[in-house]
Order: structure tokens, then sequence, then C-alpha cells
């Protein structure tokens, strides 16, 4: 039976990856942050054979122990300060554990294994790294392996330091690291600050009568949107390539957030804009304006392909949060 380390255990991807995870037999641990974290009610419901050690990615300790205790064949760094708003208002926090964190994790894999080279290298523990599209920032779409960082948020930069310590560590150690560059992905599970869900929510609370407007910032910027549970797939699929290497994930499509807006309002039979306000105070100070993976590394050496697509995408948080929202679960 392997075992897997999952860091960022309550956020969207650590439950999907886990669920799958468990599905192919693994023992799961889960690291997770803080006393009483509230978000440890909805994994030990959703994935309740997730074992739960306490940790945090600016606790160099606390690593070192998580990964003595738990002994993992791979470990997965979902764990991140990931909302980019925010990451101007923390840019420290987010350097912290977005940037350094994820060195954190490959020195206790070190620590824990033998700081050498040859006890490090791929025979040993396999680490994956949640890099991001957001690295490319303002670089010109469609975006691949080979395309020039160019990060416009303090949490792009964290990632970009992430992703080349990632990349330095498998060069410098020989340790089988790779890096998953994942475009936007979404669901059900995604967090209510970001746009997606924010317009999925809304637009089931305003079709029930429980809300009546929407404010949105800027309308104009496109992102390539798939399903999280497709893309925690190709994160265990590079672990299990007899090479490490880094990886472009994403749909290939690209869509704006009035796009997102439209569709989401048209699947409770709504006009969207009849119900949004803009908010200039929710512009960011630097913005992405276009993403649009092409993950054809990804298809051909991973195998990999999104089985959900934008509509399925849309329609399945609409769906769901109508199913949260209405009588039945108030
Ligand atoms: P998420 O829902 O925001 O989850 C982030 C996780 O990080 C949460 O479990 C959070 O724990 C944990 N965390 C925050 N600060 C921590 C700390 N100091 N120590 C330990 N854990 C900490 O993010 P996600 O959407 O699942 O994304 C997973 C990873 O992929 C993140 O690294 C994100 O940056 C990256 N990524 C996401 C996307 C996307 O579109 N979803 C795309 C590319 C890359 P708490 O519950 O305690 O806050
Ligand atoms: O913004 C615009 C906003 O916050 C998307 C994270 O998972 O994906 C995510 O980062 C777009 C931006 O996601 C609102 O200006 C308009 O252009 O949903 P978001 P993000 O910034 O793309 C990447 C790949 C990650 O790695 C990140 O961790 O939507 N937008 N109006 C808005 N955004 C928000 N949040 N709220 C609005 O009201």
């Amino acid at each position: 039976m392997k075992r897997a380390l999952i860091t960022g255990i309550t956020g969207q991807d650590g439950r999907h990856l886990s669920e799958l995870l468990l599905q192919k037999g693994y023992e799961v641990y889960g690291l997770m942050r803080g006393q009483h974290n509230p978000k440890r009610a909805i994994v030990e419901d959703e994935v309740p054979d997730v074992r739960l050690l306490e940790g945090d990615l600016t606790d160099q300790v606390s690593l070192i122990s998580a990964i003595q205790k738990c002994q993992p064949d791979e470990v997965f760094n979902l764990g991140a300060m990931s909302f980019v708003s925010l990451s101007w208002n923390q840019p420290e926090l987010t350097g912290n554990v977005t940037g350094l964190g994820a060195l954190r994790v490959l020195e206790a894999i070190r620590n824990v294994q033998g700081a050498n080279a040859s006890a490090a290298a791929s025979s040993g523990i396999r680490f994956y790294q949640a890099s991001s599209s957001e690295m490319f920032g303002a670089a010109p779409a469609p975006q691949n392996e080979a395309t020039l960082f160019h990060p416009r948020s303090p949490y792009g930069v964290a990632k970009v330091f992430a992703h080349h310590i990632t990349v330095n560590y498998r060069e410098s150690y020989g340790m089988f690291a790779c890096s998953g560059i994942l475009f936007n992905h979404e669901g059900p599970r995604r967090g209510p600050e970001f746009v997606t869900r924010k317009i999925s929510k809304a637009a089931a609370r305003i079709k029930l009568g429980v809300q009546d407007r929407l404010t949105l910032g800027n309308l104009e910027s496109k992102r390539d949107w798939g399903y999280a549970g497709d893309y925690v797939e190709a994160m265990w699929l590079m672990l299990q390539q007899a090479r490490p290497d880094d990886y472009v994930i994403g749909t290939g499509q690209c869509h704006s957030v009035r796009d997102f807006a439209e569709a989401a309002f048209r699947c409770v039979g709504l006009n969207w804009e009849e119900y949004i306000d803009y908010d200039s105070s929710l512009l960011r100070p630097a913005e992405v304006d276009v993403l649009q993976a092409d993950a054809s590394k990804a298809r051909k050496a991973l195998g990999w392909s999104p089985k959900v697509d934008f509509d399925g995408l849309v329609s399945l948080m609409v769906e769901k949060d109508l199913e949260r929202e209405g009588p039945a679960a108030r």
C-alpha cells in the first residue's frame, strides 16, 4: 500500500486528491494547520479515511515531524495562501507560505531521507508542487512549459519561487520533484471568494429569492477554467512517470468572467445583466488578462485530457449551489 502526504488537505484540491488516492488504495495523510481548524469537520465529513496531522508551511519542525510520522511515498504540496487578491494585502505572508513553504517541504523530505544526493534520488519520496498559471501573468496566450514567466501579483511571484526551487532541488539533488503548472480549476468545492463560485452561488440564491444582486469587478479577464476533479488526476499521473518533469494542465478553452456569469444565470433561466453591479474596488493593482493553456505535452506524455467542459462545469457548480441554498438545506 502506498502512502501519501497532502499539504492543503482542507482546500478544494486537497479533498479531491485525497478522494482519488483513497480510491486507488493509498493510505492518505493530510496536513492541517491551526488549533481547532473549522475546516477539520468538512474533511472528516467528506473524506473520513484521511489521517489528519497538524502542521504549518511556515514551521519547518512541524513539516519534518509530519513526514517522519507518515513515511510517505509521495508528497503533494497543495498548501498555499491561494487567493490572488489577498496577496497584495499580505505579500510577506504570501511569500512565506506560498513561496518558502515549498522549500521547507523539500528540505523536510531531505532531512527525513538523509540530506545526501543518493538518498534523495528517484528511489526516494516523490514530490509534487502545485504551480500555477498565475506565473505566466502577462505572457501572451496560449502558454506552455516553454513560456517565460511574467507574474502580476505577489501570489504569482511566490509561485515562481516555489516552481524554480522545485526544479532546482530536482537538478541539485536528483529528487523526484515535479511541478504541475495548473490553470484555473473549479467545482462545487471552490471557495466562495473566487469568482466562479461567487457567481454560481449568487445565481442560485437569486433564483431562490434569498439574494437580490451580485457585485463583480473586471468582467473582461479571460481564464482557462477546468474541473478540479479532472486536474487532480494529472497531479497523480505526474508522480507515476519514469522521470520527474513539469507539465502545463488546462483545457485550452478560454472564457471571460462575463461568459461565466451569462452561462451561470442561463442555468437558472435568468438574464445575468439584470442582476449584476460593478464595483471598481474589486479591480486588482495589476490584472492577468488572458490565460489559455497549451497542454499538449501532458496530453502526449501523461495521456491526460479533461472530461468536463465549460458548460458542464458551470452547470455542476450551479446545481450544487441550488441544492445547498434550497429550502431542504435551510
Ligand atoms: P485552496 O482551496 O485555497 O486551499 C489552500 C490550502 O492551503 C488550504 O487547505 C489551506 O488551509 C492551506 N494553507 C494555507 N496556509 C497554510 C499554511 N500556512 N500552512 C499549511 N497550510 C496552509 O486552494 P486550491 O484551489 O485547493 O489549490 C491547491 C493548490 O494549487 C494551491 O497551492 C493553489 O495555490 C494551487 N493552484 C490552484 C489553482 C486553482 O485554480 N484552484 C490553480 C493553480 C494552482 P486552511 O484551510 O487552514 O486555510
Ligand atoms: O479571479 C476577476 C478577477 O479570484 C478570476 C486561484 O485559484 O486561479 C485562481 O486565481 C478573475 C480575475 O481567480 C471578481 O479580477 C471579477 O481576473 O477567481 P479568481 P484567479 O485570480 O484567476 C489561479 C490559477 C491560481 O493559482 C489561484 O490560486 O475574475 N473578477 N470580479 C473577480 N474575482 C474575484 N475573486 N471576485 C470578483 O468579484
